[in-house]
């Protein structure tokens, strides 16, 4: 990504705004413990607009029937911050590295809003964040609302984000080539993890061979924390103590991925400790792969995702009436629910900059989006039988198995973004037998 990427952005940004002020802040420093700091992780609005990674920043657009103009607040250069934290761009290097037309000390923000917000009558923020520029920039408004002789004031304050995560929605091709760098380097981590898993080792072991493959190519982290679930555990959805032995004769769900250049990938597979699926292991994953496989089938331009979810409980629901797991007529069992016990979550989400990308999934009348080239969401069907679940024949008891891929619509149909990670039980038992 380069500074005439981001300006496009911004210029598209103005196409969707009225007339008025647009304040976007970076993401605040998270303390760990004590006067430790979690790695810093930029907000993804913030750096899509902007590609400025560091905190404490205000990106402020205006747009006149005249004219639009950026302007970006950083945080000054700082001797003594820079001995102990690294040296920061300062204003100078923010002007020399982004093309927006003004740069800034932060300390000057206060006090330039105030004057700015006199001339303007919209005010677009991101309505749910607590960050302090956005609350003073409220203050100001509020202020110069109850001062007389003041010919403009702010009248309607707008969510800013909707406006961003509509243009988020649809990839460009320099970010799908990130993604798709993201999605390589995990798919060598997934396959470490197939080859190395032994039984008798822990959890733990699968995450941090993952973890190596991840820092040793260079990504900046997880996309988020990773599951790795042994036997029964891949029945609780948001494992992630990965703390247990990995038993001979059970399956081990990963949900593990990493993220490049702010870029995220998800990816879960399912595979045998030992190498080889038992039976009845075989029967619900290959279940669980037909559903995947017809519903990645399913995606193209026009088809809407609402009617994708629908199809995908369907083929579900068909699958646990085939395992004998359910019985009666489908849309009944639907209507009532009954699958979701067993496949409780829904088939997908968007991805990008956010592993569960926040773009709008309706219009604005609330109809179900239709696929566009462009967009980039996850596919990733599960069925879970928790162990002690006596609704269920005892030989399926305490699998639970979700497979995962990242799709990218195209102008024909689709395309699978991680088709090189093994998944059929064939490639899985070789990878895992390497
Ligand atoms: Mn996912």
């Amino acid at each position: 990504m380069n500074e005439t990427h981001f300006l496009n952005r911004r210029q598209k940004l103005f196409d969707l705004m009225d007339e008025g002020v647009a304040i976007i802040t970076s993401a605040l420093t998270q303390s760990r413990s004590n006067d430790t700091e979690y790695p810093y992780r930029q907000n993804s609005d913030f750096y899509y607009l902007c590609g400025l990674n560091e905190d404490n920043s205000v990106l402020v657009l205006i747009k006149t029937p005249e004219f639009t103009k950026t302007i970006l607040f950083v945080e000054a250069y700082n001797a003594e911050s820079a001995l102990w934290n690294g040296a920061r761009l300062g204003v100078d290097g923010a002007r020399e590295c982004f093309k927006v037309d003004e740069v800034h000390d932060n300390t000057e923000y206060i006090g330039m809003i105030k004057e700015l917000l006199r001339e303007h009558i919209n005010l677009y923020i991101d309505l749910y964040s607590d960050s302090v520029s956005l609350i003073e920039a409220k203050n100001a408004a509020q202020s110069l609302h109850s001062t007389r002789g003041v010919k403009r004031h702010i009248r309607s304050i707008r969510d800013i984000t909707y406006l961003i995560r509509t243009l988020r929605l649809i990839k460009s091709d320099d970010e799908i080539e990130l993604i798709k760098k993201a999605i390589a380097i995990t798919a060598e981590a997934h396959h470490s993890a197939m080859r190395e898993c032994r039984a008798g080792m822990r959890e733990y072991q699968l995450q941090a061979a993952m973890s190596y493959i991840f820092l040793n190519n260079g990504a900046s982290s997880e996309a988020y924390g990773a599951i790795v679930a042994g036997g029964n555990n891949a029945n609780t959805l948001h494992y992630v103590d990965n703390r247990d032995t990995l038993n001979d004769g059970d399956l081990v769900l990963i949900d593990a991925a990493c993220e490049w250049e702010l870029y995220a990938s998800d990816i879960t597979r399912t595979f045998p400790v030992n190498g080889k699926f038992s039976d009845a292991q075989r029967e619900v994953y290959n279940a669980v792969l037909d559903v995947q496989l017809c519903v990645i089938e399913a995606i193209k331009p026009g088809v809407k995702r609402d009617w994708l979810q629908t199809y995908s409980e369907e083929l579900l629901c068909d699958a646990l009436i085939e395992l004998g797991i359910l019985s009666g007529e489908r849309n009944s069992l639907i209507e009532a629910k009954e699958h979701k016990k067993y496949a409780p979550h829904g088939i997908g989400h968007w991805m990008g900059l956010d592993v569960h990308d926040p773009c709008p999934y309706v219009d604005e009348e609330g109809a179900s989006l239709a696929f566009m080239a462009g967009m980039v969401m996850t596919i990733e069907p599960g069925l879970y039988f928790r162990i002690d679940d006596e609704s269920v024949p005892e030989r399926y008891r305490g699998i639970g198995i979700r497979i995962e891929d990242n799709i990218l619509v195209t102008e024909e149909g689709y395309e699978n973004l991680s088709a090189m990670i093994a998944k059929s039980v064939e490639e899985i038992e070789g990878m895992c037998n390497q």
